[in-house]
């Protein structure tokens, strides 16, 4: 068995998570923030089987878009001390995936 912890976009959690528990996966949902953006996003947890794996990741690929954002994340320094934001293009996944394998999954 392996634990998906997948990232994605706020705007892509919720249908994602219906079509994974159609398929009777089983998925626990954290509210999360990136570190670069300091902006929500979804963690999901996701305990699957071996045999399920490219099911799950084909799930999300279908459900998880890259979006262009624009943030203001840098600033220009301008002589006098003013700050003006800088705008900035930032790609956002599709879906960050990390594949962990459990040792052992036990439900009581
Ligand atoms: P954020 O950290 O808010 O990052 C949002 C997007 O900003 C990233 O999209 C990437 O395009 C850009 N970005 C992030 N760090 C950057 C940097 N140091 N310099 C330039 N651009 C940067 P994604 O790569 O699709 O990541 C989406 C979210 O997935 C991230 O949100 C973060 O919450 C998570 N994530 C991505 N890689 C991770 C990793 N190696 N470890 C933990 N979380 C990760």
């Amino acid at each position: 068995m392996k634990l998906i912890i997948a990232i994605v976009q706020d705007q892509d959690a919720i249908s994602l998570i219906d079509d994974l528990t159609e398929e009777n996966y089983r998925v626990t949902k954290l509210a999360s923030t990136g570190g670069f953006l300091k902006s929500g996003n979804t963690t999901l947890l996701i305990g699957v089987e071996d045999e399920d794996i490219d099911q799950v990741i084909g799930i999300i690929e279908r459900n998880c878009k890259t979006r262009e954002i624009t943030t203001s994340l840098l600033n220009m320094t301008i002589p006098g001390e003013t700050y003006i934001p800088y705008p900035l293009e930032v790609k956002v996944g599709g879906a960050t995936l990390f594949m962990l394998d459990v040792e052992q999954h036990i439900r009581i």
